[in-house]
């Protein structure tokens, strides 16, 4: 196997994926990235693309014996809200997908895999506060679930064959660079669009529902650090907490009518609603924090400011 770092991050046309392959090809070079998805991205990327589903084992295998892959980046996957639509694919693909990239470690072709687990493994009986790393965890989302069984696979494989697989339990995450896809906490991403382009949005969640959340920029900080933290400071082999914001649809209002003064939100809160209720309002990140360093960087009002002097920009290049 070569020494030389080669990147595979599957799930590549994602909300994480779109951001995360470009920060390793600037930092590692475009040419040591592979981004794979069902399907090819609409703009032609930097990195190579591959087609492949990440059920197809023998697909994957080729791919990453023709690049020489070392680390995967494992971000396929069925969010809470679609997962709940799709309750069988859900567990297809969350499970077997992992456990076919797990299994290509055992094989010893890959050396190092990344795969995020999510404050979804909370439930309606674990405190809605400062929740500790340790603390109950009894899903009530199948997305759940499977994170829940994922991050025990994790554990097992690295226990039982050694597999160096390296996990966090990201927030609800927001970006310019990206749109989610069929999560509960993707209000937080289209509020922003819709208050730039109609300065008025519909939210799904009710107003004080109150989510721990991220930037995307500290989210793929985190990301990157963990991989390439030295082997010995990685003490939990399941899933670490991780921790920025909490806030909620009221609160980031606020701060939007801040740059655009006539925005206006209805709540129209969905079953969506419903799926946050059972999740925490607060995450205590202490074990991250110590093992390997992890401090974020972006408060509310710092990524407020952010991602509208960003999204303005983009929009008025898209005008003229
Ligand atoms: P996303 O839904 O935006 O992207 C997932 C990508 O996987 C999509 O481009 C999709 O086409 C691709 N995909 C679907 N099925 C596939 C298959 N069979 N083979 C290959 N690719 C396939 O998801 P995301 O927000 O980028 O999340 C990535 C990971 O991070 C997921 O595991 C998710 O659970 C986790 N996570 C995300 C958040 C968040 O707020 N975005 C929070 C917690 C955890
Ligand atoms: C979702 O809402 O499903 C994700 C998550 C918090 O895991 N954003």
């Amino acid at each position: 196997m070569s020494l030389k770092k080669k990147f595979l991050v599957i799930g590549s046309n994602g909300q994480i994926g779109t951001v995360l392959t470009n920060k390793l090809g600037e930092k590692h070079g475009f040419k040591n990235v592979v981004g794979s998805d069902l399907r090819a991205p609409e703009q032609q990327t930097k990195f190579v693309f591959e087609e492949c589903s990440v059920l197809d084992k023998d697909r994957l295998e080729k791919i990453i014996s023709k690049y020489s892959i070392t680390d995967v980046y494992l971000l396929a996957a069925y969010l809470s809200a679609k997962g709940e639509k799709n309750i069988d694919n859900a567990w297809d693909l969350n499970i077997n997908g992992l456990l076919n990239v797990l299994n290509f470690a055992k094989e010893k072709k890959i050396q190092k895999i990344f795969w995020p687990s999510s404050i979804a493994v909370f439930g309606p009986t674990t405190p809605k506060n400062n929740v500790d790393q340790y603390a109950i965890t009894e899903p009530t989302t199948i997305y759940g679930v499977s994170k829940l069984a994922g991050e025990s696979l994790c554990n097992y494989y690295h226990k039982k064959f050694g597999i160096d697989v390296r996990s966090i339990r990201y927030p609800g995450l927001i970006g310019w660079e990206s749109m989610p896809g069929g999560g509960t906490t993707d209000y937080a991403v289209d509020i922003f669009h819709e208050a730039i382009k109609n300065e008025e949005y519909s939210c799904f969640l009710s107003e004080n529902r109150t989510l721990p959340m991220m930037y995307m920029d500290d989210a793929i900080k985190a990301t990157i650090s963990i991989m390439e933290a030295p082997i010995a400071s990685i003490k939990i082999r399941n899933s670490y907490n991780l921790s920025s914001l909490s806030f909620s649809p009221k609160q980031i209002e606020s701060e939007i009518k801040k740059h655009i003064k006539s925005f206006k939100v209805i709540y129209s809160p969905d079953e969506r609603d419903k799926l946050a209720e059972g999740w925490p309002q607060s995450i205590n990140d202490n074990h991250s924090r110590k093992d390997w360093g992890w401090e974020p960087n972006f408060n509310l009002t710092q990524m407020v400011n952010d991602i509208i002097l960003n999204l303005s920009k983009r929009y008025k290049k898209e005008k003229v």
